[in-house]
């Protein structure tokens, strides 16, 4: 097969850079491991920031998402029974952020793609790529037989284990990695949310935070221990412990229901770089993982795609090689800034096993601050709605 760029992976990344291209009259295909079925129900993030709204408009890919995603205008930080909301509309004026699932943000770009009638192969997996240098070529297996797919450009899109960054010869980038002492736990569930707005609770037990999908669509999480498993959680232990983690008021309001899903994922803080090596393109995940305390994950692939496709044209439009590593340097300053919130959010409010008398001091008194500071809140809240995409 051949075409202009080809692009690993069907998750936020690859499916936005591919509609930004196809926009631009630039060729893609999209090659996706998984099942259709898989890619379309994965429970993952919930939180937009206005440039991801603002990107999927501009494909005109979100009349859904602007019909049932919640705008919401802040959120809360409970301290023990001590709650702090965070007010977009005192602290970042005009700006607010949007609760949608990712999934549905998949979905939505899913049937963008489809009903365009563009190349997306599912169940096929690249299994290794050559000739990054020149012109480069994807090996994939499908189906038990081998597809090649010739291409001027390659966009790692495959998350933080897929092949592309990994196909790489280990010079060729620099890794940086903070591997936490904990992983969340996950329930989606069919009950109303406990809080209209989004809570992040640090309590003396760990962490825990109240999310939603809708009105009648909750999503839960708390701190475990790394290398807990599912079957250590039973759900009455799940909401029993939740419950206990949150302010009185709150946990009071906490609904049970059976889990529709149930996950436990690890946190960690990784940045690969450079994100462009030859005529490779790495994009979200495959590049970079945040914990999720600070919801960027998903954010911060939609802001890749953004700079790689406007790279991507400028280079296949006019040799532009330049662009290419522009597009680097433009998306690793967002990527630290933005790793830098996410670990910040995550010290703040999770429990750590080992900290000094000194650091427990420090946790306390970063905590107080931002309860009392109009300056701090106006730190969380800016980096929060999302950083400018330039
Ligand atoms: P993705 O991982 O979404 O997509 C990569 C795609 O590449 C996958 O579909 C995979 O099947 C495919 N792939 C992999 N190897 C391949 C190969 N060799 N060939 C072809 N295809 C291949 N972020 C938040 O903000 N909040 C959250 O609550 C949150 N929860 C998360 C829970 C889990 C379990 C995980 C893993 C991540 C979570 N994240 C969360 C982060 C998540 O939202 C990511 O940031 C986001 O999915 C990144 O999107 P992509 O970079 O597109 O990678
Ligand atoms: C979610 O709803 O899945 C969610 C929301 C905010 C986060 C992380 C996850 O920071």
């Amino acid at each position: 097969m051949q075409t202009d760029v080809c692009i690993i992976g069907a998750g936020p990344a690859g499916l936005i850079s591919a509609a930004l291209l196809a926009q631009a009259g630039i060729e893609t295909i999209i090659v996706e491991h998984r099942a259709r079925d898989y890619v379309l129900q994965r429970v993952r993030a919930g939180v937009l920031e206005q440039s991801t709204v603002e990107t999927l408009r501009h494909l005109g890919a979100a009349s859904r998402l602007d019909r049932e995603g919640l705008v919401h205008e802040g959120f809360v930080l409970a301290f023990g029974e001590t709650t702090v909301r965070i007010a977009f509309p005192d602290l970042v004026p005009g700006r607010h952020v949007t609760v949608y699932g990712q999934t549905e943000v998949v979905r939505d770009l899913v049937a963008h793609r489809e009903a365009a009638g563009l190349p997306l192969l599912f169940e096929t997996e690249a299994v290794a790529i050559e000739n990054l240098d020149g012109s480069p070529r994807v090996v994939c297996r499908r189906a038990g037989e081998t597809v090649l797919v010739s291409c001027r450009l390659v966009f790692g899109c495959d998350g933080f284990h897929g092949l592309a960054r990994r196909a790489l010869p280990p010079e060729a980038i620099k890794t940086s990695e903070i591997a936490y002492p904990f992983g969340w736990l996950g329930v989606l569930a069919d009950v109303p949310p406990a809080h209209e707005e989004l809570v992040y609770a640090a309590s003396d037990r760990g962490f825990a935070l109240c999310s939603m999908r809708s009105s009648t669509r909750s999503r839960y999480y708390i701190q475990v221990p790394a290398g807990e498993r599912l079957e250590d959680w039973p759900e009455e232990r799940f909401w029993a412990e939740l419950r206990r983690r949150l302010p009185a008021e709150i946990a009071a309001r906490v609904r049970e229901g059976p889990a529709i899903e149930r996950s436990i994922a690890p946190l960690r803080s990784f940045v690969a770089e450079p994100m462009r090596i030859a005529h490779l393109l790495l994009l979200g995940d495959a590049a970079h993982v945040v914990p999720p305390t600070g919801a960027k994950g998903l954010n911060l692939a939609a802001a890749d795609a953004w700079y790689a496709a406007r790279a991507a044209i400028k280079f296949l439009r006019a040799g532009d090689e330049a662009a290419l590593d522009a597009y680097s340097a433009t998306a690793l300053t967002r990527v630290w800034r933005t790793e830098r919130f996410s670990w910040m959010m995550t010290k703040l409010m999770h429990t750590f096993p080992d900290l000094t008398p000194f650091e427990a001091k420090m946790q306390d008194a970063e905590r107080s601050y931002v309860a009392a500071s109009h300056a701090a809140r106006t730190v969380i809240a800016e980096n929060y709605v999302g950083l400018p995409l330039d």
